[in-house]
């Protein structure tokens, strides 16, 4: 079976990776810079659209060597470390629940016509340290809307793939095994809502969640689920893998809220990573940053109650 083909021509192919961390000078050099003009055309559309920020990317370095996937154990440098073992190929997603056209989808099939574009998000760990990064993915939306919804849809669960042979973390009792998180459906077909296939240009790395993963980036990392295999629309609330560890320390919503602390970290502020020993921490911003769009989602909800 073929390797999908998940990104198309990005910034990563006509610039090198320094230039992601000012975006701007980018930009400039495309407007700039004649010999460029007919690559650009190539970009994907959106590339520097209204949903991504203009903050500096961490660097892949970092992107790729600081991860939380306990599949393959429970320390930041795991991941970096086991997650070459994971097969990703062939790859298929079950979509199944209250939907019109429920199946077992090929990875191509599920990527197939989707808008793939890159999208620059800030990224926001409930442990109280953020990165920035340059994500390849599609709107969530756009792949509920094919297999479409039922009315009586009223949440999404997602399900990581559940290989011990390959995922050494998955055999130590670490989580109940699959890893499972859910949205609900309007927050799953809200436009900043990615699944992501890639980061900087390039297929997705095993350690961040490849082939293809959720990024939900005004709510806390742990709901962005990696390597995705099932997908399954509810009328109930399903259950997700934090809460059902700790209910005290992780609610089904997760969104970023520097107002509700968590009992071991102060959700006030963050640490950038990679800036170094002695930079300030920065201030968390409601809904990570993202309130503008995403706020209206919770009218009349008590945040604090539903956290
Ligand atoms: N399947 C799975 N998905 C997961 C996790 C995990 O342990 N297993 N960790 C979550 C947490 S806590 C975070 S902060 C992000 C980290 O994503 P990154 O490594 O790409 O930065 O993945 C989330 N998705
Ligand atoms: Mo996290």
């Amino acid at each position: 079976m073929r390797r999908a083909q998940t990104s198309k021509l990005t910034w990563s192919d006509v610039t090198p990776e320094a230039t992601y961390l000012n975006r701007r000078a980018v930009l400039a050099g495309l407007t700039g810079i004649g010999a460029l003009g007919a690559i650009g055309a190539g970009l994907p559309a959106h590339a520097a659209g209204p949903y991504s920020t203009d903050e500096a990317p961490n660097t892949f370095e970092e992107i790729t060597s600081y991860n939380n996937f306990y599949e393959f154990g429970a320390n930041k440098t795991d991941p970096a470390k086991y997650a070459h073992a994971l097969t990703t190929d062939p790859w298929s997603i079950e979509i199944t629940g209250l939907v019109e056209r429920p199946g077992t989808y090929d990875l191509a099939d599920v990527v197939q016509g989707q808008d793939i574009q890159e999208r620059i998000y800030r990224f926001r760990c409930v442990e109280a340290w953020s990165m920035v990064i340059p994500w390849l993915g599609f709107e969530l939306a756009g792949l509920l809307t094919r297999v479409g919804v039922q009315p009586s849809a009223k949440y999404v669960a997602f399900e990581t793939l559940h290989r011990p042979e390959e995922m050494r973390g998955q055999k130590m009792p670490l989580l109940k095994w699959p890893y499972v998180e859910g949205l609900r459906l309007d927050e799953a077909m809200h436009p900043l809502t990615l699944m992501a296939t890639g980061l900087y240009g390039k297929d997705m790395p095993n350690q961040n969640g490849a082939p293809i993963r959720l990024v939900v980036p005004w709510k806390y990392g742990f709901k962005s689920i990696k390597s995705v295999v099932k997908i399954t629309l509810t009328a109930e609330e399903p259950p997700t893998s934090w809460n059902r560890a700790n209910a005290r320390e992780y609610g089904f919503y997760s969104n970023v809220n520097p107002d509700v602390d968590h009992p071991r970290w102060s959700q006030a502020s963050e640490r950038r990573v990679g800036g170094g020993l002695f930079a300030k921490r920065q201030p968390t911003l409601p809904f990570n940053g993202y309130g503008e769009e995403v706020a209206g989602l919770y009218e009349g909800m008590d945040l604090a109650k539903y956290y």
